[in-house]
C-alpha cells in the first residue's frame, strides 16, 4: 500500500472540488498560499477558454492543518467552483426542479460515449462532469502538499513545455535546470525557448481560428533527488512504472517517456547508457549524460528524474466531428459549449503535481516518518551513509 494515500471528488460544475491526502508527517509548514500559487499556475496559459475567466481557484483546508502546520491527520482540501452558481438548475445535488435537457451527442475522444455505455446514462453530462480536466485542480492541490514535503528535503520539481502541435523547442540539453525552471516560470506557455514560444502561439492562434484544438509535449524534471527511491525487486515498486502511471492518468495524456524514452530504441547501447564517474570532492557518483532520466532498474540513481508526456488535442471541438445521438441514433455533430484551444501549459503543472505525489510517496516509503523531524533525521542519516559508500 502506498504511504501517501489520496483521492479526489467533485464534478466540474458541481458545488466544489475536494481532495483528501493522508500520510503526510506532522510538522510540515503548510499555508493556503502554497497551494493557491500552483492553482493559479494551472489556470494560466495562452489558449485557455472561457471557464478560466470565471474561476479564481483557491484552496480551503478543512482538515489536517492547524496554525499553518500539518498534524499528521488526513489533509482535506476544498476548492469552490464559482461556475456552479450558473448551473444550479442542472447541477444541484438536491432533486432538480425540472429535468434538464440531456446531452446526448458524445464528443469523439472524450469519455462521453464509453462512460455512458458503462454506467447506463443517456444524459452524458453524468459522465463528462467527472471526466473533465477540471478535476486536475484537486490533483494540483495534492501535488502542492507533496511539493512542500519534497522541498523540505531539498527536492525541487518543475516542468516546461517542449512542443505544441508542430512547434517544437530547439535543443535545450545544455541549459542548466535552474535556468530552464526560471524561463518556464516566466513564459505564459511554460516554454523555456522564446523563439519556439512565439511559433507555439502562432500555432494556437491558427488552430483557434479554424475552430480546432492543439496538444503538445511537456517535460517534468525533479532535481536533487537522492539515489535509492523506488525498487528493482517487484513490478509495482519500480518507480519508473509508477511515474508512468501517474502521468498517463492525467486527462488527455497519450504517451510517457523517461529519459531518452522512445529515442533509446533507435540507437545502440553505447549511445544510450550513461557512463559512471566519481567526484571525490562531492563524494558522489556522477554521469556526464542523463539519458536514463535519473532511473535505473526502477530506482533513482541521483541524477535528475526526467519524464516527457504527450498530450492529445482537447476533444471538445468548436468545429465538431461527426457523432451520433445516443437516444435516436441519428447522425449529428458532437456537442460543443466552450473549451480550451490548448491546455498543454496547464497540463504541465498537473504533470509536476503527479510527479511530486509519486516522489513524495516513494520518499515516505523509504524514510517512513510520522513527523518532519523524524523525516529530516532519516534523510540526513541516509545521505551521510551514501556519501560514505
Ligand atoms: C477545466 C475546466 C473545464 C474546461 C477544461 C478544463 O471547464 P468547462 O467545461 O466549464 O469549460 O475548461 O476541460 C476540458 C476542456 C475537458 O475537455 O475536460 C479546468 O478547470 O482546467
Amino acid at each position: 500500500m502506498s504511504r501517501l494515500r489520496w483521492m479526489t471528488a467533485g464534478e466540474s460544475h458541481g458545488p466544489r472540488l475536494t481532495a483528501i491526502v493522508e500520510g503526510v508527517p506532522s510538522g510540515l509548514p503548510l499555508l493556503a498560499q502554497d497551494v493557491d500559487t500552483d492553482l493559479a499556475r494551472r489556470q494560466r496559459g495562452y489558449g485557455r477558454g472561457g471557464r478560466m475567466k470565471i474561476e479564481t481557484d483557491r484552496v480551503e483546508f478543512v482538515g489536517g492543518v492547524r496554525g499553518g502546520e500539518t498534524l499528521g491527520s488526513p489533509i482535506a482540501m476544498s476548492i469552490t467552483n464559482r461556475d456552479h452558481g450558473n448551473w444550479l438548475d442542472r447541477m444541484s445535488p438536491a432533486p432538480l426542479p425540472s429535468t434538464p435537457e440531456a446531452l446526448t451527442r458524445p464528443r469523439p475522444g472524450h469519455a462521453d460515449l464509453a462512460g455512458g455505455l458503462k454506467h447506463d446514462r443517456y444524459d452524458l453530462r453524468d459522465i463528462l462532469e467527472r471526466a473533465s480536466a477540471r478535476e486536475t485542480a484537486s490533483r494540483t492541490a495534492v501535488g502542492s502538499v507533496s511539493r512542500k514535503l519534497l522541498a523540505a528535503v531539498g527536492v525541487d520539481v518543475f516542468a516546461h513545455v517542449v512542443a505544441i502541435g508542430p512547434a517544437e523547442c530547439g535543443d535545450l540539453a545544455g541549459v542548466p535546470a535552474g535556468e530552464l525552471r526560471a524561463r518556464s516560470r516566466a513564459s505564459d506557455l511554460a516554454c523555456a525557448d522564446s523563439s519556439a514560444e512565439a511559433r507555439m502561439k502562432d500555432a494556437i492562434r491558427e488552430a483557434a481560428h479554424a475552430g480546432d484544438t492543439l496538444g503538445g509535449v511537456f517535460e517534468v524534471v525533479a532535481v536533487n533527488v537522492m539515489p535509492g527511491l523506488g525498487s528493482h525487486v517487484q513490478w509495482d515498486r519500480k518507480l519508473d512504472g509508477r511515474l508512468a502511471q501517474a502521468l498517463m492518468c492525467i486527462q488527455a495524456m497519450k504517451g510517457v517517456e523517461i529519459g531518452a524514452g522512445f529515442g533509446a530504441a533507435r540507437v545502440r547501447g553505447s549511445e544510450v547508457h550513461d557512463a559512471i564517474a566519481y567526484d571525490a570532492v562531492a563524494r558522489r557518483f556522477t554521469r556526464p549524460t542523463n539519458r536514463a532520466g535519473g532511473l535505473e532498474g526502477g530506482i533513482t540513481n541521483g541524477e535528475p528524474v526526467v519524464c516527457r508526456v504527450a498530450m492529445k488535442p482537447i476533444a471538445t471541438l468548436k468545429k465538431a466531428l461527426g457523432s451520433v445521438d445516443v437516444r435516436t441514433k441519428q447522425a449529428f455533430e458532437a456537442a460543443f459549449e466552450r473549451s480550451d484551444v490548448c491546455a498543454v501549459a496547464a497540463a504541465s503543472v498537473v504533470g509536476e503535481a503527479m510527479v511530486c505525489i509519486t516522489l513524495a510517496d516513494a520518499l515516505l516509503e523509504k524514510f517512513g516518518a510520522d513527523s518532519m523531524r523524524e523525516l529530516a533525521r532519516n534523510v540526513d542519516g541516509y545521505r551521510a551513509q551514501v556519501a560514505e559508500y
